[in-house]
């Protein structure tokens, strides 16, 4: 990896770049165009944790403190910009984590299996033995001690379907989703409109000071994220 240099004003982006394109065996090359459009919406919120995001991720942090069996869903961009906020948010709420790919190969699940066990992290995912019902695609596949059996899922950069097959087998769904407006972000019961790495230290922040939450409207929520959107614009 080419370390940018930390003067440069665009530091952060550019690390962010770096570790993606770095681990180029197990970030999706796919994942690479996930995280432009993601940089596009970050700019269009000025690169910072909106006022919304910030009652998204209490609430975040309130379903996974009450939940009986929270389990953080990984993929690709995840753990290459990530693992370590994941483990920080597994440790403080004791979800756990599995690795759960659109384009699945077990190459993929061992190597990003392996970069969370660099973390402490015993992350599930190599032997699926359970199915997401209503996906036909590969990620379909997962662990039934994982999301098999989760009551609280948080399904960060989620590509849209699987959202809606976990809400339609009972779940919660938490997600991360810079975009306020893609399926995924329209579809979860809480989302969190916020750039990934600035927002999982917030939320493990929250679930450590037992932050709890009973009322949360995700449609008002991202209606007041696209406000903020819209008067960073015309400021
Ligand atoms: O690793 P795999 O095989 O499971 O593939 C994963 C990808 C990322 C390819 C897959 O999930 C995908 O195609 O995702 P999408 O449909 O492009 O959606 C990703 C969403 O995450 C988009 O709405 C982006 O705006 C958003 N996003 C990208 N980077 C970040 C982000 N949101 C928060 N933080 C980011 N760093």
């Amino acid at each position: 990896m080419t370390l940018p240099p930390e003067d440069h004003p665009r530091y952060k982006s550019l690390l962010a770049r770096e570790k993606l394109v770095g681990a180029a065996d197990v970030v999706a090359k796919q994942g690479l165009i996930a995280h432009g459009r993601g940089e596009a919406f970050d700019y269009l919120l000025g690169e910072r944790t909106c006022p919304s995001a910030i009652i998204a991720i209490n609430a975040a942090a309130s379903l996974i403190r009450k939940a009986s069996n929270p389990v953080i869903s990984v993929n690709g961009n995840v753990v290459a910009l990530a693992a370590r906020e994941v483990a920080h948010l597994s440790e403080a709420s004791r979800a756990k984590v599995e690795v759960n790919l659109f384009h699945r190969t077990p190459e993929r699940v061992a190597s990003l299996v392996k970069m969370m066990d660099d973390v402490g992290i015993q992350a599930l995912g190599m032997k699926p033995d359970d199915v997401i019902s209503g996906l036909s695609s590969e990620r379909a596949k997962c662990c039934s001690e994982g999301i098999g059996a989760a009551d609280v899922v948080l399904v960060p950069l989620e590509d849209g379907d699987r959202c809606q097959a976990l809400i339609n087998m009972g779940k919660q769904v938490i997600t991360i989703d810079l975009n306020p407006l893609s399926r995924t972000a329209q579809t979860a019961h809480v989302t969190i409109v916020d750039e990934l790495t600035r927002c999982l230290p917030l939320i493990t922040d929250a679930v450590r000071d037992g932050v709890s939450v009973d009322n949360f409207d995700n449609e008002k929520n991202l209606k007041d994220v696209l406000q903020f959107i819209s008067d960073n614009l015309n400021d």
